[in-house]
């Protein structure tokens, strides 16, 4: 399946080659100006137009019905613009059927040295709290090229849109208990023209995934044992249902994330003789202490990042946010190997 947004010049190669591995292609058109509902028609695909741009999230949500109303088990989905090789779609296959109720996920961060820094950086924090959300080490959680079993899409209730939705799905299913696992694929940046907006689309995953966290970490700092807090009746996603209400939620955890991780450590700290609390990070071998820190250098990297903006723009060359990142966020998964398939 491929959501799809002015891709003319590449959905007809994505499709051709797409078709090599798959008997069927959905395209999601989103309110295209260009000609990118009929060349992907005359490519092969099946193609639904949507007369006005409502972005990826909801293109997915309408691509995960159209294929479970054809009755298939799993899907493949993946970006319109040239940035994955049909090629590979033969890899995911084949994880599929070692691991038929997995979320495959296409890995790119073994290729840093071909990823523009400023994303691979946001790919960075962003695995660090979303692998937390997720109950697991999480290689890549931005890359689109995947693998959806459908019996796990039908148990979470979807209610982000845009770029937030793949997102909320790799959290939801790992929290509900399921297993994501990863294939190397290619990381593929050439001229690509991204409808990704750097400040706004970031804003809008890290909100979601602060409100998520703080949630989540509230039940399990209460609880013990527990390391699964998803269900689709759970608070989170009744907030969710509520768009002003929801937009508030986000607002309010964004702006109260750095107190309210000191209060989870030291609920992690003083309950840890009554309860197992935390369950997850304390099998990180990570203590809250980590994430605490991590969370309150998080303000201070935003500093970082426009001060050296400004340097660079007068030719001075510095690499302190990289190394910042690296050091801020450190891989916690001590125990729980990476689940890479060989
Ligand atoms: N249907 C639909 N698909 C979109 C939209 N925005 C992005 N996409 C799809 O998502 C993919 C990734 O988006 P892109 O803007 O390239 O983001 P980036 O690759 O992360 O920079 C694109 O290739 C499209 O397939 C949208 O508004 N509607
Ligand atoms: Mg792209």
């Amino acid at each position: 399946m491929i959501p799809a947004y002015n891709a003319s010049s590449t959905i007809g190669s994505v499709i051709t080659g797409a078709l090599k591995h798959v008997h069927e292609v959905f395209v999601v058109d989103d309110g295209s100006s260009d000609s990118t509902a009929t060349i992907a028609s005359e490519a092969g695909a099946e193609v639904i137009v949507i007369n006005r741009n409502r972005g990826k999230g909801n293109a997915l949500k309408v691509l995960f019905q159209k294929a479970m109303e054809a009755g298939y088990d799993a899907v493949v989905s993946m970006d319109a613009d040239g940035q994955h090789d049909p090629e590979e779609i033969s890899l995911f296959i084949s994880a599929h059927a070692l691991y038929p109720d997995d979320i495959i996920v296409g890995s790119r961060m073994h290729e840093k040295e071909k990823i523009p820094m400023a994303r691979y950086n946001s790919m960075h924090v962003a695995r660090f709290y979303i692998s937390l959300a997720a109950n697991q080490f999480i290689e890549d959680t931005q890359c689109g090229f995947r693998l959806y079993p459908l019996s796990l899409i039908k148990k979470i209730r979807l209610t982000t849109e845009r770029y937030v939705t793949e997102t909320e799905i790799l959290m939801k299913a790992g929290d509900s208990g399921s297993i994501i696992r990863f294939v190397h694929v290619k990381a593929i940046y050439g001229d690509n023209n991204s409808h990704f907006r750097p400040i706004m689309d970031v804003a809008a995953i890290t909100a979601y995934v602060i409100s998520y966290l703080q949630i989540k970490w509230f039940i399990e700092g209460a609880t013990s044992n527990r390391s699964c807090t998803y269900s689709p009746d759970n608070i989170r996603d009744i907030i969710g249902r509520f768009k002003i209400i929801d937009l508030l939620f986000q607002i309010v955890t964004a702006f109260t994330a750095l107190p309210a991780t000191v209060l989870f450590l030291v609920e992690y700290t003083l309950l840890s003789p009554v309860i197992n609390n935390f369950v997850i990070i304390r099998r990180c071998d990570c203590g809250f202490f980590k994430i605490t820190l991590a969370t309150h250098m998080l303000p201070i990297l935003l500093i970082v990042t426009i001060l050296e903006k400004i340097l660079k723009s007068f030719d001075f060359k510095f690499n302190f946010v990289d190394n910042l990142i690296q050091w801020s966020f450190p891989h916690l998964w001590i125990k729980a190997l990476p689940l890479e398939l060989t």
